[in-house]
């Protein structure tokens, strides 16, 4: 964004990491068991049911069904592959088959989700550890184990398993099974079931085409009705209050039948200074979520605790942070419990700045309310700012609150503002060369000059990075802030690439050849850094890797012929993709980056100089500035004035 708009583009990726680094993403230690045990062969092929499923394009969806629920029969002695479904990031479940004689009620009764450990003086709330193990640790749960057979005499379940783990668990139906219909439920989401007819020996299992065809029917009934509630609650809502602020509520996660939208509806609210935000997690029934800020996370607050080993007798021991429990973390893998936080942590109820570290706990579901969680929580937010909650529990779930408003930088140091990003000074006088770039703080509460020669200025809530030491001639052409706001990265013309502050050096093109001169950079949200040249070349650098094999790498217009010089590159808010401008305003969008018009048709006054993107993914928006000061912007973008150059030789830069 350059960098006002792309902050958002800083948001995502982090929000992955959290999410890998929580024990229970990684629970389970399953080996995929791909392919039905050969001892399975004589009774035919398996019957395949899917578990959760992969969300539309640029949703963040789980599903907390089984495809199909129904219609599904399995002759005695037949086999059933249950399947995780690798497109779902965010999914969590088990597969618990209800035996004869037995209520789903009573099955979740003695296998709760969340329970209070109170032993041995201890006052924790865990998710327990026969979730963690299922029934059985010797069929199962891995290829070369034998499938879990299932008599319907016995409860038989899975261990908890994460959906993008794409595992498989087969279930043996055994030839005792008496005919009838059993059920099946997921321990982990209280709505999650599917039914399974047993028929006679020798009578035909589902066939295939007709399960395919049943789950894609349930899918897409799914989904349309997801569609429809999202896009209901996707609309900012507020209230006045007697002081003439106002109070806004988000919807954290919403239960629409069986799809839990992971999102925070609306994603981005626009306030003023002095308005509350209500988070209001009421509507899902499934899941558990929370509204935390980037410094809470580096407090340490979130959903879960440590993850620890059960003691009996004595006190609980921490779990060994390995490959992942349960095999890993305890000596004896079936007393692994995982303690989480479902009660407000004593943090701050009011946001002043990005560095506020604060994090609350809501859901609407009914064990977590149980157990002294809460269902919504409030915040107030006394500053102009833009502030960036984020669910710890869940990859890529996040919401934007911010006072709408942008800033644009000259060659001579001259600081515009619009809208409520406040001007926090300008270093007008004794510069040694022009200023070619101006990044904001994430929060938009802090700011920084950058010149040719290296120099950064820095104001507001932007550290002092320091300079460039004795730069060796290649002019810098652009700078990026690391996510928090600690560091920068400036790119010079060569390809070269300086990493100041908390900036972690990622790799450069010095000393490649370019198609063109370098013109831009912009951040992927992480740790990771892209340049663009004047010939439309991209190259990305970061932790999945550097160049064109990278997973950050979407396309270049390298080698294709341009009518106007590229002078700018924004990535996305996820990192998964990016927007190429061009000095004419023409607009050109790789992977993720939503098409929301451009300039190529109009004629202007002068050059385009550089883009921001919008924070909100479910509603794109871009904006352009011009050499002369013109503002333009596309999609939900606000258009909050444009600035004008003091003198034909103090031209604009930047706009952030
Ligand atoms: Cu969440």
């Amino acid at each position: 964004m350059a960098r006002r708009r792309r902050f958002v583009s800083d948001v995502a990726v982090p929000l992955l990491a959290f999410s890998a680094a929580v024990p229970i993403a990684a629970a389970a230690g399953v080996a995929p068991a791909s392919g039905a045990p050969a001892r399975a062969a004589a009774a035919g092929p398996p019957t395949v049911i899917g578990v959760d499923n992969a969300p539309p394009a640029g949703r963040n969806w789980v599903y907390t069904h089984y495809f199909p629920e129904t219609g599904v029969s399995v002759p005695q002695g037949g086999l059933i592959l249950f399947k995780w479904n690798t497109g779902s990031t965010n999914g969590l479940h088990t597969v618990t088959l209800v035996p004869n004689g037995s209520t789903e009620a009573q099955v979740r009764q003695g296998d709760p989700t969340f329970v209070r450990d109170i032993s041995n003086g201890e006052s924790d709330t865990i998710i327990p550890p026969p979730i963690f193990n299922g029934t059985s640790q010797t069929c199962g749960n891995n290829r070369t184990a034998p499938p879990c057979t299932f008599d319907g005499t016995a409860v038989v379940s899975s261990e908890v398993i994460p959906t993008s783990s794409g595992a498989a668990y087969p279930v043996q139906i055994a030839p005792t099974t008496a005919p009838g219909t059993y059920h099946y439920i997921c321990l982990i989401h209280p709505g999650m079931s599917g039914d399974i007819t047993v028929v006679p020996a020798g009578q035909p299992a589902t066939d295939p085409g007709t399960l395919a065809t049943e789950a894609g029917a349930e899918y897409n009934q799914l989904n349309s009705a997801a569609f429809a509630a999202e896009a209901a609650a996707d609309v900012p809502v507020s209230t006045a209050n007697a002081d003439g602020s106002r109070t806004w509520t988000v919807r954290v996660g919403l239960t629409v039948g069986d799809v839990d939208l992971l999102e925070y509806l609306p994603i981005h609210v626009p306030i003023r200074k002095g308005d509350s935000v209500t988070f209001d997690g009421s509507g899902t029934t499934q899941e558990p979520h929370t509204v935390t800020s980037f410094a809470g996370f580096g407090a340490g607050y979130g959903f879960f605790g440590a993850a620890q080993c059960e003691v009996n007798g004595g006190a609980d021991t921490p779990a060994a942070q390995v490959q992942g429990p349960p095999a890993t973390g305890c000596k004896d893998p079936s007393t692994y419990e995982q303690v989480v936080n479902l009660t407000n942590q004593g943090e701050q109820n009011t946001i002043t700045s990005g560095a506020t570290a604060t994090s609350d706990f809501v859901s609407g579901r009914a064990d977590t309310q149980a157990l002294g969680g809460s269902t919504s929580h409030t915040y107030k937010f006394p500053n102009n700012g833009r502030y960036v909650l984020v669910c710890s529990i869940h990859g890529g779930m996040f919401g934007v609150v911010d006072t709408p408003g942008y800033r644009v930088a000259t060659s001579t140091g001259g600081v515009s503002s619009f809208g409520a990003s406040a001007a926090l000074g300008a270093k007008t006088t004794g510069l040694t060369s022009p200023v070619v770039a101006s990044p904001s703080t994430l929060d938009d509460q802090g700011y920084w000059q950058v010149t040719a020669d290296g120099h950064t200025y820095n104001f507001g809530s932007a550290p002092n990075v320091g300079n460039i030491g004795r730069h060796n001639g290649s002019p810098i052409v652009g700078a990026v802030s690391t996510i928090d706001g600690g560091g920068l990265w400036l790119a010079a013309k060569d390809g070269r690439v300086y990493a100041l502050g908390d900036a972690t050096f990622m790799g450069d093109s010095a000393g490649a050849k370019l198609g063109g001169p370098i013109v831009g950079i912009d951040s992927d949200g992480s740790n990771g850094y892209d340049l663009v040249g004047a010939d439309g070349g991209v190259l990305t650098f970061g932790a999945s890797g550097n160049g064109s094999g990278s997973s950050r790498f979407f396309g270049s217009l390298g080698g294709k012929h341009l009518n106007a010089p590229i002078v700018g590159i924004a990535d996305t808010v996820s990192g998964n993709g990016y927007y190429l401008v061009a000095a004419d305003g023409g607009v050109f969008t790789f992977g993720d980056a939503a098409y929301e018009g451009s300039l190529g048709a109009t004629k202007l006054n002068a050059p385009i100089v550089g883009i921001g993107v919008g924070l909100d993914p479910l509603h794109p928006g871009y904006t352009m500035v011009a050499a002369d000061g013109g503002v333009f912007t596309f999609g939900s973008s606000p258009f909050l004035g444009s600035a004008a150059p003091a003198s034909p030789r103090n031209s604009v830069v930047a706009i952030n």
